[in-house]
């Protein structure tokens, strides 16, 4: 058994970053989610609003028309994958929920509408606190941190304690820094980097780095689906450093240099103190 998850990302959106109008029809995106969990992913997520730098809002009755009848049609399929809604909004978490999800990913970490926190808490759900700073349309203009680390990590223990006195058992609760929500490159890099002080918090950490720009930025790759070498070298980086849920595209890939990586950090590296061959 390993010990990190795969969380594969199931966009129904017209205008996602890396993915947007290829899986808008509900069947495709019925077959891509099978497909990730044949390919490894134990948590599908399922996101029917594109948080992308600029991404225009989308409507609740739109949204409901876009994630719902997917959600269905994975556990009609049988999927024994644990079903993620990706959204900020309560009754779409709700509708969701009565499908068959048991995670809420709120990019907005409860912040975003007041009625989610007691939707997650009545519903016995398990919830991703994702940080980011400011919202989608203006984020990446020019975010400032002190220390971004310690600033993320503060808020993340905030976040925490308020889903805990809305009724939300600590035990379902995963954090996750937010890559690319309100970050330069650097603050990426540094989140990555410092990764092990978030898993400090005690609590799973999600990271979700793949196909995102920042990895453009650094290797010259400007189609996201040629990002997924470098999404690999973050997901080790991050294993390594604690992380033990990882949201990618690209499922099949990242499952063999996580077992990979599980495999060899699982026993204690020691220096070699001989020198025959
Ligand atoms: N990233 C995206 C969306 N949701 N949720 C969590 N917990 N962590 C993330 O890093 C995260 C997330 C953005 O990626 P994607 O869904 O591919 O793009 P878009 O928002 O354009 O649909």
């Amino acid at each position: 058994m390993s010990d990190f998850r795969i969380m594969g990302v199931v966009n129904v959106t017209p205008d996602s970053f890396s993915d947007g109008g290829r899986y808008l029809d509900s069947a495709a995106a019925i077959a891509h989610g099978v497909e990730l969990e044949s390919e490894g992913a134990s948590i599908l997520d399922v996101g029917g609003e594109s948080t992308r730098p600029g991404a225009a809002p989308v409507s609740e009755a739109e949204e409901l028309r876009r994630v719902i009848p997917v959600i269905e049609g994975l556990i009609e399929q049988g999927s024994k994958a644990q079903i993620s809604i990706d959204t900020s909004k309560s009754a779409v978490a709700v509708r969701a929920l009565a499908a068959g999800a048991s995670l809420v990913n709120d990019v907005t970490a409860l912040r975003g509408d007041p009625k989610m926190a007691g939707v997650v808490a009545d519903a016995g759900a398990d919830c991703c606190l994702m940080h980011m700073l400011g919202e989608p349309r203006t984020m990446q203009r020019d975010p400032r941190y002190g220390d971004v680390v310690g600033d993320i990590k503060g808020f993340l223990e905030e976040r925490t304690a308020f889903a805990v006195q809305a009724g939300i058992a600590l035990e379902r609760i995963l954090l996750d820094p937010g890559i690319g929500f309100g970050k330069t490159v650097e603050h990426n890099l540094e989140l990555l980097r410092r990764l092990d002080e978030l898993v400090e918090l005690g609590r799973p950490v999600v990271i979700g780095t793949s196909r995102k720009s920042f990895l453009g930025r650094l290797t010259g790759r400007e189609d996201p689906d040629d990002r997924v070498a470098a999404t690999i070298a973050t997901n080790v980086l991050a294993y390594e450093r604690g992380a033990r849920v990882f949201r990618v595209h690209d499922v099949a890939p990242v499952r063999d240099a996580l077992t990979v990586t599980a495999a060899t950090v699982s026993a204690p590296w020691k220096t070699p103190t001989s020198t025959t061959k």
